[in-house]
């Protein structure tokens, strides 16, 4: 029996949650993961999740609570919410303390970089627009830049959040294999720097590339460009065999920024599979689920209205 709709909701962002928690720890080399496994292990020893998840269960309470997303509430919820020692970005931990002191997003958005930030921060907690949105592109498009442009005002960070909701939404409906849909949500962008990266993938087929070549071709980085694609690529290469422990290796493997990374191919992973689907033994662990499945609860009826 296939999912239904209300499991995928709940698949995605549960799976967004776990592919985060499970990534924290390796995200960004040895250093970095010691310090996360020393402040990382949560309330009661429960598998604790960062920025990623953070951001994107205040957005999804956002869009569960009204009918379409208020930008500048929204900027102010983000940065009440922001807790730093969840690892967030250095520009955004900077716009966000800024916002919650009382400035305009529009004044801060483009004070560290002149285009903005090209992170991948916009992405990571885009899924929500795919699955509240995923019959109307237009309002999913139209939301996608409103809000990712909070914090992301660089055409590539952006570029990056549509292309994650897009596969999301893609992910609800579709049962093709990984290069058809990475085939699919090429043509569907127009942002030409990430087609050459989708098509590289579609270049590769059926053929299980390692996770080295993976991270060498397409890229493993905080940035969206090099981040999106390779989570793309992981997710629906293990979507199609309902493995998401094996997605969660390979991405490890991989290396860089693995946390964004399984958040991301998580979310994608999830909406295709359902939420039974995700490893029960880990799903146990999460920190905070109550609140979790309350929110994607309020989407998924917000989203039948
Ligand atoms: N911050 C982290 N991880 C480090 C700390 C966690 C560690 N495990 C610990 O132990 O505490 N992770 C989170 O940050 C990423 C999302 O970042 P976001 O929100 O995009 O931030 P930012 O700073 O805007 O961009 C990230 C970096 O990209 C480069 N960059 C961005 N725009 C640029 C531009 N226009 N020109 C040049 N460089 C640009 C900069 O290096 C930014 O610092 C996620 O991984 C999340 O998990
Ligand atoms: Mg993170
Ligand atoms: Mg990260």
């Amino acid at each position: 029996m296939p999912p239904t709709r209300e499991e995928r909701f709940a698949g995605s962002l549960f799976g967004l949650a776990l592919g985060d928690a499970i990534g924290a720890p390796y995200e960004g080399g040895p250093l970095s993961g010691f310090l996360w496994q020393l402040i990382g292990a949560g309330e009661r020893g429960k598998l604790r999740w960062t920025d990623d998840t953070q951001m994107t269960m205040v957005l999804t309470e956002h869009l569960g609570a009204r009918s379409v997303p208020d930008p500048d509430v929204l900027a102010r919820e983000w940065a009440n919410a922001m807790e730093s020692r969840r690892g967030y970005g250095p520009g955004s931990r900077r716009l966000l303390t800024r916002i919650a002191s009382g400035e305009d997003w529009r004044d801060v958005n483009r004070s560290i970089w002149p285009e903005g930030s090209m992170g991948n921060g916009a992405a990571m907690r885009a899924a929500p627009f795919g699955l509240r949105w995923s019959e109307d592109r237009e309002a999913r498009s139209r939301w996608v830049y409103e809000t990712s442009r909070i914090t992301h005002a660089h055409p590539l960070g952006i570029d990056g959040a549509h292309l994650i909701a897009d596969a999301v939404s893609r992910a609800l409906h579709a049962e093709e294999s990984a290069p058809d849909f990475l085939e699919a949500l090429a043509e569907e962008t127009q942002s030409r720097p990430f087609v050459e990266k989708l098509r590289q993938a579609v270049r590769w087929g059926a053929d299980p590339v390692t996770p080295a070549r993976a991270a060498a071709e397409l890229g493993c980085s905080v940035l969206a460009l090099e981040s999106v694609p390779a989570a793309l690529y992981a997710g629906a290469r293990f979507a199609e065999r309902r493995d998401f422990d094996g997605m969660m290796r390979f991405i490890i493997a991989m290396g860089g920024d693995v946390d964004t990374i399984g958040a991301m191919a998580g979310s994608v992973f999830g909406a295709r599979c359902g939420v039974g689907a995700l490893p029960p033994e880990r799903l146990v662990e999460l920190e905070a689920k109550t609140r979790l499945e309350a929110a994607a609860i309020a989407l998924y009826k917000r989203s039948a209205q």
